[in-house]
Protein backbone atom coordinates (compact mmCIF):
# COMPACT_ATOMS: atom_id res chain seq x y z
CA UNK A 1 0.00 0.00 0.00
CA UNK A 2 2.84 2.20 1.12
CA UNK A 3 4.09 1.82 -2.36
CA UNK A 4 1.44 2.48 -4.38
CA UNK A 5 1.06 5.82 -2.92
CA UNK A 6 5.16 6.71 -3.69
CA UNK A 7 3.96 5.62 -7.22
CA UNK A 8 1.02 7.33 -6.95
CA UNK A 9 3.09 10.65 -5.59
CA UNK A 10 5.92 10.46 -8.05
CA UNK A 11 3.06 10.01 -11.18
CA UNK A 12 1.75 13.40 -10.01
CA UNK A 13 5.35 14.58 -9.46
CA UNK A 14 6.06 13.90 -13.14
CA UNK A 15 2.97 14.87 -14.98
CA UNK A 16 3.41 18.76 -13.32
CA UNK A 17 3.74 20.43 -16.49
CA UNK A 18 7.67 21.48 -16.90
CA UNK A 19 8.33 24.97 -16.10
CA UNK A 20 10.81 26.50 -18.07
CA UNK A 21 12.79 28.95 -16.39
CA UNK A 22 13.32 31.79 -17.03
CA UNK A 23 15.69 32.24 -19.23
CA UNK A 24 18.32 34.99 -18.48
CA UNK A 25 17.86 37.89 -21.45
CA UNK A 26 19.67 38.12 -24.07
CA UNK A 27 22.82 40.23 -24.79
CA UNK A 28 23.49 42.46 -27.78
CA UNK A 29 25.85 41.93 -29.79
CA UNK A 30 27.78 42.95 -33.47
CA UNK A 31 29.77 40.54 -35.36
CA UNK A 32 33.58 41.37 -36.08
CA UNK A 33 34.58 37.94 -37.23
CA UNK A 34 33.57 33.99 -37.85
CA UNK A 35 35.98 31.34 -37.68
CA UNK A 36 33.80 28.63 -38.85
CA UNK A 37 36.73 25.95 -38.65
CA UNK A 38 37.73 26.86 -35.29
CA UNK A 39 34.22 27.52 -33.83
CA UNK A 40 35.19 31.14 -32.62
CA UNK A 41 33.56 34.26 -32.90
CA UNK A 42 34.65 37.90 -32.44
CA UNK A 43 32.16 39.96 -31.08
CA UNK A 44 31.46 43.61 -29.97
CA UNK A 45 28.91 42.97 -27.17
CA UNK A 46 27.05 45.34 -24.96
CA UNK A 47 26.89 44.23 -21.15
CA UNK A 48 26.61 40.33 -20.42
CA UNK A 49 24.62 40.10 -16.82
CA UNK A 50 24.82 36.98 -16.72
CA UNK A 51 28.60 36.84 -15.99
CA UNK A 52 29.28 40.22 -15.30
CA UNK A 53 31.30 41.24 -18.15
CA UNK A 54 30.76 45.06 -19.55
CA UNK A 55 30.42 45.92 -23.32
CA UNK A 56 33.55 45.23 -25.13
CA UNK A 57 35.21 43.49 -28.34
CA UNK A 58 36.52 40.00 -27.50
CA UNK A 59 36.67 36.28 -28.70
CA UNK A 60 33.80 33.71 -27.83
CA UNK A 61 33.97 29.97 -28.49
CA UNK A 62 30.57 28.84 -30.15
CA UNK A 63 29.07 25.55 -28.13
CA UNK A 64 27.92 24.06 -31.45
CA UNK A 65 28.79 24.58 -34.93
CA UNK A 66 25.31 25.53 -35.96
CA UNK A 67 25.31 28.51 -33.84
CA UNK A 68 27.51 29.94 -36.41
CA UNK A 69 25.02 29.04 -39.81
CA UNK A 70 23.95 32.53 -41.52
CA UNK A 71 26.30 34.67 -39.31
CA UNK A 72 29.17 36.83 -40.90
CA UNK A 73 30.97 40.36 -39.88
CA UNK A 74 28.72 42.90 -39.55
CA UNK A 75 25.40 41.30 -38.80
CA UNK A 76 23.56 42.46 -35.78
CA UNK A 77 23.05 39.60 -32.93
CA UNK A 78 21.37 38.83 -29.99
CA UNK A 79 22.96 36.10 -27.68
CA UNK A 80 23.94 34.06 -24.51
CA UNK A 81 27.40 33.05 -22.97
CA UNK A 82 28.75 30.93 -20.23
CA UNK A 83 31.59 31.29 -18.37
CA UNK A 84 33.97 28.20 -17.76
CA UNK A 85 37.42 29.47 -16.42
CA UNK A 86 38.99 31.82 -18.73
CA UNK A 87 36.86 30.68 -21.61
CA UNK A 88 33.83 32.26 -22.90
CA UNK A 89 31.16 30.21 -24.69
CA UNK A 90 28.25 31.44 -26.52
CA UNK A 91 25.69 29.04 -26.29
CA UNK A 92 22.99 31.16 -28.10
CA UNK A 93 23.15 33.31 -30.91
CA UNK A 94 20.26 34.79 -33.35
CA UNK A 95 20.81 37.18 -36.17
CA UNK A 96 18.77 40.45 -35.61
CA UNK A 97 16.82 40.69 -38.82
CU1 LIG B 1 33.57 40.59 -23.24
Amino acid sequence: MKKQLMIAALAALFSLPLQAADPAPLSQGEVRKVDAAAQKITLRHGPIASIGMPPMTMVFEVEKAELLEGVSAGKKVRFQARQEGNRYIVTELQVVE
